[in-house]
C-alpha cells in the first residue's frame, strides 16, 4: 500500500513537470521519416563487409554521436587506482563472496573516487559478472548490512528516505526488489554495482563530478562536444572494467553492461565507447537510448534536453524539435556496439520509454550484426509481451510498468547462459 501511493505521487509529480510539453501517444500521429540507413555511409556510398563497416562507416557514425550526442571524454585520466576496502567469504548466507573496492581517479592534482560492491558467487573461481548501476547507493540494492553508506550527493527521495540529499540507513534494501542477486548467482554470475552519484551527481550542475577534474583554470562548463553525464557515466562503466582485470575472481571477458532508464541510455554508450564488454543490456532505456527519436513518440529530444540539460552534449540541443535534420538515429548507437551482443527490453506500460521504437531500433541495427555473420532481429513486427527473443540482438517486452523486474533478471541470466554461453 504504501509502496502504491510512492509510485502515485511519483507519477504524479512527473506528469507535473512534462506537463508544458505536448507528448504524443498515438502510432497515428507519428511523423513520416525515414530511417538512416547503418549500411550507407555519409557520402552516399554502400557498406558489404565487416571490414568496410569496421574502416569506413563506424568511424563517422562514432564520431557523429560523439561530439553531437554524448559528448566526447575530454582527455586522459593521470592515474586510476584499486584498494579493497572490505571483503567476505561468507556474503549472503553463505552464497556468495563479497568486495567493496575504492576506485580512484586523478586528474589535474584533483580526484573522484566511487566504491564498487561486487557479489561473485562462491563456487567459481573467475566468473562472468553483470556491471550495473544503481540510483541511490549500494546499499539500496540489498539488505545486507555490510554494504559500505555512500557520502555522495544524492538526489532526494520519499519513497526512498532521502532527503537533504545524503544517503543513510533508511533506504538500506529499498531498491532490493530490482536486482535479482539470489537468481544472478545461482545462475552463475556475479554481480557488481556502483552508485551513479559517485561519477557525476545527476543534476544541472556541470562544476561537479568527474567533469571538473578535467576543466582548465576557469572553465565552468565542459566545450559543446564534450561530455555530458550520460557520458561521463559511461566512462565510470569501463573504469570498473579496467578494475576487472586486476581481479583474478572475475573473468574480464565476460562482464555484461547493464542499465536501466538513464543507466541503460549510459550502458549503451559505454558498449559503442568500450568494445571489451561481452554484452550490453538496455534495460527500458527509452529516448536518447535505444529508441528512434525520430519516432517523436513519449519522450523526445526537445522534453529530454530540457529536462535534463546536463545529460547529452551541449551540441545535441540543435535536435530539439528538429530530428528530421539528425542524419543519424538510435539505431546506430546499437550498430555502435557490434559486434558484441546486446539485449534490449521495454515494458508495455512504460510508453514515455516508446517501446515500438526501442524494437525497431534494434530491427534496424540486425543488418550491421549479419555483416558479422551474427543473427539480430529478422522480423520488423514486435513480438508478444513475455516472448523474447534471444539473438546478437536480443528484445523483449514485458507486462507492466518502467521498472527492473525478476522477469527482466531471468531473461538476462538464461540469454547470457545459453546464448552467450558465458557460463562454459
Ligand atoms: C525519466 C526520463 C527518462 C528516463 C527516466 C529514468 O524521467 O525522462 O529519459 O531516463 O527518467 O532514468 O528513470
Amino acid at each position: 500500500m504504501k509502496t502504491l501511493i510512492h509510485f502515485s505521487i511519483l507519477y504524479f509529480v512527473c506528469s507535473m513537470s512534462f506537463a508544458q510539453f505536448d507528448i504524443n501517444y498515438e502510432e497515428s500521429k507519428v511523423p513520416e521519416f525515414t530511417v538512416p540507413d547503418p549500411l550507407t555511409n555519409f557520402a552516399g556510398e554502400k557498406i558489404t563487409t565487416s571490414d568496410d563497416w569496421i574502416n569506413k562507416r563506424r568511424p563517422e557514425l562514432f564520431e557523429f554521436f560523439e561530439n553531437k550526442v554524448y559528448g566526447k571524454v575530454p582527455g586522459d585520466l593521470d592515474s586510476i587506482s584499486f584498494k579493497l576496502l572490505e571483503e567476505s567469504e561468507n556474503a549472503l548466507n553463505g552464497k556468495a563472496r563479497r568486495k567493496q573496492i575504492e576506485v580512484t581517479l586523478v586528474k589535474n592534482e584533483k580526484s573522484i573516487s566511487f566504491t564498487i560492491l561486487i557479489y561473485l558467487p562462491k563456487k567459481s573461481t573467475s566468473s562472468p559478472i553483470f556491471l550495473g548501476y544503481n540510483f541511490f547507493g549500494n546499499h539500496s540494492i540489498t539488505t545486507d548490512a555490510n554494504v559500505i553508506i555512500s557520502e555522495a550527493w544524492a538526489m532526494n527521495s520519499e519513497a526512498m528516505n532521502i532527503d537533504e540529499h545524503r544517503l543513510t540507513e533508511a533506504s538500506r534494501g529499498l531498491r532490493s526488489h530490482r536486482w535479482a542477486i539470489e537468481k544472478i548467482i545461482d545462475g552463475g554470475f556475479g554481480l557488481a554495482t556502483i552508485y551513479y552519484g559517485e561519477i557525476d551527481p545527476d543534476k544541472n550542475d556541470l562544476m561537479d563530478g568527474l567533469h571538473e577534474l578535467f576543466y582548465e583554470q576557469g572553465q565552468e562548463k565542459p566545450k559543446n562536444n564534450e561530455w555530458g553525464s550520460l557520458s561521463v557515466w559511461a566512462f565510470g562503466y569501463s573504469r570498473a572494467l579496467d578494475y576487472f582485470e586486476k581481479d583474478k575472481n572475475i573473468d574480464t571477458n565476460k562482464v555484461v553492461v547493464f542499465g536501466h532508464s538513464r543507466l541503460g541510455k549510459a550502458a549503451l554508450w559505454a558498449g559503442a565507447t568500450d568494445q571489451r564488454f561481452a554484452g550490453v543490456i538496455s534495460n527500458d532505456s527509452g529516448c536518447g537510448g535505444a529508441a528512434l527519436s525520430k519516432r517523436r513518440f513519449g519522450e523526445t529530444i526537445n522534453v529530454i534536453n530540457t529536462s535534463f540539460p546536463h545529460w547529452f552534449c551541449l551540441n545535441f540541443k540543435r535536435y530539439n524539435n528538429n530530428e528530421e535534420e539528425l542524419p543519424v538515429d538510435q539505431h546506430q548507437l546499437l550498430a555502435l556496439i557490434a559486434p558484441t551482443p546486446i539485449y534490449v527490453a521495454s515494458a508495455i506500460d512504460d510508453q514515455w520509454a516508446d517501446p515500438k521504437g526501442e524494437f525497431l531500433s534494434a530491427y534496424h541495427a540486425s543488418p550491421v550484426y549479419e555483416l558479422f555473420d551474427m543473427e539480430g532481429i529478422a522480423a520488423n513486427q514486435m513480438p508478444e509481451v513475455h516472448n523474447p527473443i534471444h539473438q546478437s540482438i536480443a528484445y523483449h517486452i514485458r507486462e507492466g510498468k518502467h521498472d527492473v523486474t525478476d522477469y527482466d533478471w531471468e531473461q538476462y541470466i538464461k540469454w547470457a547462459n545459453e546464448f552467450l554461453k558465458l557460463n562454459q
